[in-house]
């Protein structure tokens, strides 16, 4: 394990070359001077023995043979990293194989050594953490929230210069948290601005990331062929987007609307004030009314009409209709009620599992990118993409919800063509569930107490050639009052029984304060909590407590599922003192 944990070292401060001290214990990678970058081999072991002298752990890496990498260094180390760029992808899924294959851990540190200073500093961290999720032997490494490494994904740009006094003039002890403020990207003249503490959250941008982590587009079949991986891509990001109406409706807004005429002036407009530290370049804005262009820009390999876009969504709505697929050998695969949505997931996604990437395209992964370049479509200014275009930042964008709310409707057209439930599917003989409420601690049954909370979190292991100790932000983020599920069952059944308990919320009334049609409520229902029970014989009242730091709306009701509720278990691991 002290292997595995030396090599999280090496996602730390991606900008400082490898033989600088890591960590707090100032562990040094000592490494063969062939391993060293251009800039500083000429200096070899001058270089690398001044830090080796002062520090603690010495890690002597041996040298081995590794394969070429050439290719993987076209994306040069000052740029930014798109996991929706065809070619970027492809770049990742080249290193992320390297990593997998190397035999041992001792072999897979030698490797990253060796590529860490070469390679993209964005490239190199996904594609190396990608492997250290999936290998065998390192995929219990607990891998350092993204936030930690690059808080220029996450925090206004101004934390940065500020950071950097605070670190060179006051002394580690006594440093003071810098608050970052709630509403720094616009005021309330913009209506949209009202999500904005939903969608630039901290912990809700770092839940995405990490999903798209877990489920790779590229890097082999033993990655990216995960069991429902197609459905759960649906399903994570409809729950997200029932879950951003919820917010929406608290803030007296209506539903997203789905982006579905690619020719409309998007009328939301987005300023980020990101800057991106390593690739020197502030993530670029969108004003309003813009609209979809032909995409060609040499620098990043792609050309790409709005008419593709077209083109690919027809072939796939009627291949939904047709309740049919074909694949690349001209076979015609069903889309069937069990499997039917995993097929659609890897189509409109689209990874690798396409069965027919010619024909169904990349629909969602060209919609990022489509819009991400709408401010220089042809790069005539130089510029790169916008926040729409990495998976850190995309949440964080009203269009996002919009594009999303496109693709899930594709989903629901497929979901619409299947057979109804069976009575007989929905019961569970003899089992009823006769009540169910929520309680918290003070207030009466069925209501929910929820309030901002400050929390910190130390963001200095992203932050390259700073002083040491750790820099601390001040964020705001919804929280809410522990409280318990109520729910009263009974077992007419003489044996217990066991089963599994789906707990759902879903909004009473649409936006008009009118009861809805099941037919459209069913899509706003978020999951709660989803646990296996068994039920004694008899009347039984299971009383469930919440999951820590669940979280709920500020204004009504509304909670996390499981997909939400990772949002604050990623960043429980950055500030255990304060998220309590
Ligand atoms: Cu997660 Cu579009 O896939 O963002």
């Amino acid at each position: 394990m002290s292997d595995v944990k030396n090599l999280l070292l090496l996602l730390e401060h991606p900008q400082e070359p490898v033989f600088v001290p890591k960590g707090s214990k100032g562990t040094v990678f000592d490494v063969p001077s062939e391993y060293l970058s251009d800039k500083y081999r000429p200096l070899g072991q001058a270089v690398t023995s001044r830090f080796g002298a002062s520090t603690g752990e010495v890690i002597r890496v041996k040298k081995i043979s590794t394969p070429p990498i050439d290719d993987i260094l076209e994306l040069k180390r000052d740029e930014n990293f798109s996991l929706f760029l065809p070619k970027h992808r492809q770049l990742a899924g080249r290193l992320t194989e390297i990593f997998m294959r190397m035999h041992t851990v001792d072999d897979l540190i030698s490797m990253a050594c060796y590529a860490r200073d070469r390679v993209n500093p964005y490239l190199f961290n996904y594609s190396f953490s990608v492997a250290l999720l999936h290998r065998e032997d390192t995929k219990h490494a607990d891998l350092p929230s993204f936030a930690r490494l690059f808080p220029d994904k996450y925090v206004d740009s101004k934390f940065f210069t500020k950071a950097r006094e605070e670190a060179k003039l006051v002394p580690v002890g006594s440093r003071v948290p810098l608050k970052i403020p709630m509403d720094f990207t616009a005021t309330e003249k913009e209506e949209e601005h009202r999500l904005a503490y939903f969608r630039e959250d901290l912990g809700a941008n770092l839940h995405h990331w990490h999903w798209h982590l877990v489920y790779p587009l590229s890097g082999g079949k033993q990655i990216v062929a995960k069991n429902r991986r197609g459905e759960l891509f649906y399903y994570m990001h409809q729950q997200l987007i029932a879950r951003y109406n919820f917010e929406r409706f608290c803030n007296k807004l209506n539903r997203v609307e789905r982006l579905k005429d690619f020719d409309e002036p998007i009328k939301e407009a987005y300023f980020p004030k990101l800057d991106s530290v390593v690739a020197s370049r502030s993530y670029p804005a969108r004003v309003a009314n813009m609209k979809l262009q032909t995409v060609d820009r040499v620098v990043d390999q792609i050309r790409q009409d709005v008419n593709d876009l077209k083109m690919w969504s027809n072939n796939i709505i009627n291949a939904i209709h047709n309740r049919t697929v074909n694949n690349e050998n001209g076979q015609t695969i069903e889309l069937t009620e069990n499997q039917g949505i995993d097929i659609l997931g890897n189509i409109v996604e689209s990874s690798e599992l396409s069965p027919h990437r010619t024909y169904y395209g990349d629909l969602h992964n060209m919609g990022h990118v489509f819009i991400s370049f709408i401010h220089d479509p042809d790069h005539r200014h130089l510029e790169n993409f916008g926040v729409m275009g990495d998976v850190a930042t995309a949440m964080r964008d009203p269009v996002f919800y919009r594009w999303h709310a496109y693709i899930d409707d594709i989903f629901q057209q497929h979901k619409n063509t299947l057979p109804r439930y069976s009575e007989s599917r929905l019961n569970y003989p003899g089992i009823t569930v006769s009540s169910v409420e929520v309680q918290s601690k003070g207030v009466p049954s069925n209501m929910f107490n929820t309030f901002w909370q400050e929390s910190d979190v130390d963001l200095s292991r992203g932050m390259d050639f700073t002083e040491p100790g750790p820099i601390f932000v001040r964020f705001t983020h919804l929280q809410h009052q522990p409280f318990t599920y109520n729910i009263i069952v009974e077992n007419d059944n003489p044996a217990p029984k066991m089963g599994t308990c789906r707990i759902f919320l879903a909004p009473k009334f649409d936006e008009r304060r009118r009861e809805w049609l099941f037919r459209d409520q069913k899509l706003m229902f978020i999951e709660l909590d989803k646990f296996t029970v068994t039920q004694p014989s008899g009347i039984w009242t299971a009383t469930v407590p919440t999951k820590d730091n669940l979280w709920i709306s500020s204004i009504s009701v509304d909670a996390d599922g499981q997909n939400t509720y990772s949002f604050l278990k990623e960043l429980r691991k950055e500030c255990p003192a304060t998220c309590s």
